[in-house]
Formats: C-alpha cells, sequence, structure tokens
C-alpha cells in the first residue's frame, strides 16, 4: 500500500470513530454528568478531576507513542541514535515525579471525598430528614416509610431539598439500590442493612434502577424516584394512609414472591416494624 493511502485510512478511521461517539453521546442525558442532587453533584466533580489528572498522563503517552514511533521508523536515517542516557536526570525526575504528584494529588481527593460522599454520612440540613427502608425483591423495590406508616411498590416519593435517609436490605438475591441522577449506588443483601443519605436539588422524576443483577426480571426491576414540593408530598401521604390496601406480614408474603409486575402500589403500613422482621430473617444465629 502506498504511504498515502495508509494515512487517508488512518485519518478515515480516526474521523469515523470520532462521528460514532459524537453521534452516541450528543445530546445525551448521561445521568451521572447531569446531576440533580447534592451527592450526586459532588460525584460528579470527582468523577472529571480524576478523568483530567488520568489523562494529563494518558494523552502525552499516547501522543509521544505515535511521534516516537514516526520518528525513530526504519525508514528514517535522519533520526539520531542516542543510546546512553540512563543516567539523565531530567528524564528520570520527569517519569518518577510526575507519577508521584498526580498520585498524591489523587490520593489526598480520594481520602477526603470518601469521608465527605460516605453514604452512612448524615446530610446537615435544617430540615428533618425522610426515613424510607428500602427493600429489593425478585423483582421489584418495595419503600417504607415507618415514620408516616405508609408504603410503596416501584414509586419512592420525597420532598425537594430534604435529606433522605435510606435504610437498605433484600429479601432476594443480592442487588444494588442506585438513583443515578441523586448518586450513590448502595449494596442491598439479606440479613443486613445499608445505608444511603441523599438530597435532591430539583423536583423531578428521576430513573432508579438496580445495579446489580439479580436474574430473570432483573432487567425490569426500575422504579421511579419523584421529587417533589413538600405540599405534594404531604397530599401523596395522605393518599397512601387512606389507600384501600394493607402492608403487614400477610401482605408483604404475597408481594416478596417473584414477579415482574412493577406497576407502582400504595399502602397503609399496619406493621411498624416490617423492615426489621425482613432483615431478621435471614438472621437466625440457631440454625447456623
Ligand atoms: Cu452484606
Amino acid at each position: 500500500m502506498r504511504r498515502i493511502t495508509k494515512i487517508i485510512l488512518a485519518s478515515v478511521a480516526v474521523i469515523g470513530l470520532g462521528g460514532i461517539f459524537y453521534f452516541l453521546l450528543h445530546g445525551a442525558d448521561i445521568a451521572v454528568l447531569n446531576p440533580k442532587g447534592q451527592i450526586a453533584d459532588k460525584q460528579r466533580d470527582l468523577m472529571i478531576i480524576a478523568t483530567i489528572l488520568g489523562m494529563s498522563v494518558v494523552l502525552p503517552v499516547f501522543i509521544m507513542l505515535f511521534v516516537f514511533a514516526w520518528k525513530y521508523r526504519e525508514g528514517n536515517t535522519k533520526a539520531r541514535y542516542m543510546p546512553d542516557w540512563q543516567n539523565n536526570r531530567i528524564i528520570e525526575t520527569v517519569w518518577w515525579g510526575v507519577p508521584f504528584i498526580i498520585i498524591t494529588i489523587l490520593g489526598v481527593i480520594a481520602w477526603q471525598s470518601s469521608h465527605e460522599l460516605d453514604p452512612y454520612r448524615s446530610l446537615d440540613s435544617s430540615k428533618k430528614p425522610v426515613k424510607i427502608q428500602v427493600v429489593a425483591l425478585q423483582w421489584r423495590w418495595l419503600f417504607i416509610y415507618p415514620d408516616d406508616h405508609i408504603a410503596s411498590l416501584s414509586e419512592v416519593r420525597f420532598p425537594v431539598n430534604t435529606p433522605v435517609d435510606f435504610e437498605i436490605t433484600a429479601d432476594a438475591p443480592m442487588n444494588s439500590f442506585w438513583i443515578p441522577k441523586l448518586g450513590g449506588q448502595v449494596y442491598a443483601m439479606t440479613g443486613m442493612s445499608t445505608q444511603l443519605h441523599l438530597q435532591a436539588n430539583e423536583k423531578g422524576d428521576y430513573p432508579g434502577s438496580s445495579a446489580n443483577i439479580s436474574g430473570e426480571g432483573f432487567a425490569d426491576m426500575k422504579f421511579t424516584a419523584k421529587v417533589v414540593s413538600d405540599d405534594d408530598f404531604a397530599r401523596w401521604k395522605n393518599d397512601a394512609k387512606t389507600a384501600k390496601e394493607e402492608m403487614n406480614s400477610t401482605a408483604y408474603a404475597k408481594i416478596a414472591e417473584p414477579s415482574k409486575d412493577t406497576t407502582p402500589r400504595l399502602y397503609t403500613l399496619s406493621e411498624i416494624d416490617l423492615y426489621d422482621t425482613i432483615v431478621m430473617k435471614y438472621m437466625d444465629i440457631g440454625n447456623h
């Protein structure tokens, strides 16, 4: 192949790949890059900083790779042969110094943010947090509001600008609770209770999903996080309180059976410690 043909082919490949990425990502609402919550905001910043720092190494390395491959190609008789530079102070300083600085910066950021964004840390706010207990089932999500004596299936609702204190467990294979626009992603496991604190800064409907494959109905194991005004939340709580269906052990046993029906439902909660019962179901120490 002639040289010019190779260059044209390479350029077409680069432009083509760029075009595909542009086409796929242009106008796409990438949840983690377009957050609507306090925690998700900080997570996005962290991701961008880490990417920029990483790219400050990756990009020069790849550029040098191609420049060197081109400059020292077999056909270039003009390139100088310099085999003796193993004690070059400048080069040694660069290739030990740059990674050292970058790893130090990343280390400090990782240390700080892993404390700041700890899902177990409650958020500072003058408002009282809404407590929501989350149960991952096969293959849907049950939300229990112990303080309000209500429960809901496949839909979680809470007020804007108010911290939410999620307690998460599972009564099914291990799963993961995730509202990408609001941040986090915390595992749901049988016999244990994990925590996640989030706060939404804007009203809206945010998709929530399961981020850990758990069998047949996993792909549709979705829910909507509806972030509403305080008034709307109060109204919804009232609707739930007057709901015909009741949530207790008997009703729960039915809900907990494998099902792919993810139609949202509202319940009055008549068993306040239902969540603890679900967690304790797997804590029967005598059986081990
Ligand atoms: Cu666990």
